[in-house]
């Protein structure tokens, strides 16, 4: 499940999921080398902000009961869900909070350039919005996604640490090839993570923030299991991007994703890489179910 990076000869490469056989969304030729655009506000139409608004209206109407309250507390911070909002005012109301910026991008970025500019405390929010017929699910990452889903927990002191501790790794995976475990990570906490609560579990996935079915799919439905929080196990789990997940983990408080990654993650690496990979709906005897 690597990031496909095809070569062109000027700007940057541009990215897609898996081995490439979707064409690359966003405007690549306009980035900076370290895949940072701008973000070009004045180009959005009414019928782009009138998406975006529709989008996050519906979202917002089914978060109580199914999104954590540090989400629910933090949304507001988006600021006006009518339009867009201007990634340099949204970025500094950020940096206030946490100390973290906004950057556009065009799309998918390699991992690299996504670890270094994390590492950094810089979000990056791809520019451009899905289209009408996209309104239920699209596969890349659009600005409604990574604003919606993404920003809000940014301004949550604790997740906002583990996001740059997260991008601080992953540039330590790259030299060690372990990418795939560390996306895996990522995937099944920042995109996919459900929190337990006294009030029952709760989603701060972004993945599952953003979606109009999978809140409370995961939330709720029978079908999907739910594990405890286990770092190696995540490791080795395949996930999949393009349907709702098999299994979504949980953990306790997001300290338990601070204290779980600050160890060195080599001997990890080396455990992961020497047990057999998982498939995403795979049911181990260990696993503590939720
Ligand atoms: N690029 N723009 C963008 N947004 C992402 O969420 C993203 C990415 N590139 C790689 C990536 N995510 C994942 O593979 C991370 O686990 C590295
Ligand atoms: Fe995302």
């Amino acid at each position: 499940m690597g990031i496909d990076v095809r070569a062109i000869n000027r700007g940057v490469a541009p990215v897609t999921y898996g081995t490439g056989e979707r064409p690359p969304r966003g405007d690549y030729a306009q980035a900076h080398s370290d895949y940072t655009c701008d973000q070009r506000w004045e180009r959005y139409t009414a019928q782009d902000h009138d998406l975006y608004r529709r989008l996050f209206e519906r979202q917002a109407a089914q978060l109580p009961g199914l999104a954590c309250d540090e989400f629910i507390g933090a949304v507001h911070r988006l600021g006006d869900a009518r339009r867009i909002p201007r990634f340099d005012a949204l970025s500094e109301a950020l940096h206030e909070a946490t100390r973290w910026q906004i950057v556009a991008v065009p799309g998918l970025i390699p991992e690299e350039a996504f670890f270094a500019l994390l590492a950094r405390r810089k979000f990056p929010v791809t520019g451009w919005l899905r289209r009408p017929e996209e309104f239920d699910y699209v596969i890349e990452p659009d600005v409604f996604h990574d604003l919606f889903g993404h920003v809000p927990l940014l301004f949550e002191p604790m997740f906002a640490d583990y996001m740059q501790a997260y991008g601080e790794g992953g540039l330590k995976a790259s030299r060690l090839q372990s990418c795939e475990f560390l996306a895996r990570l990522y995937w099944y906490t920042v995109e996919f993570g459900l929190i337990a609560t006294p009030s029952g579990l709760r989603a701060y996935g972004a993945g599952i923030l953003s979606s109009a079915g999978e809140l409370r799919h995961s939330v709720t439905s029978p079908a999907p299991q739910r594990i405890g929080f286990d770092l190696a196990r995540i490791m080795r789990t395949r996930y999949r991007i393009d349907s709702y997940q098999a299994s979504y983990f949980v953990i306790d408080s997001f300290a338990q994703l601070i204290e779980a990654t600050a160890p060195d993650f080599a001997p990890l690496y080396e455990e992961v890489a020497g047990a057999s990979e998982l498939a995403p709906d795979t049911r181990l005897e260990t696993d503590r179910l939720y």
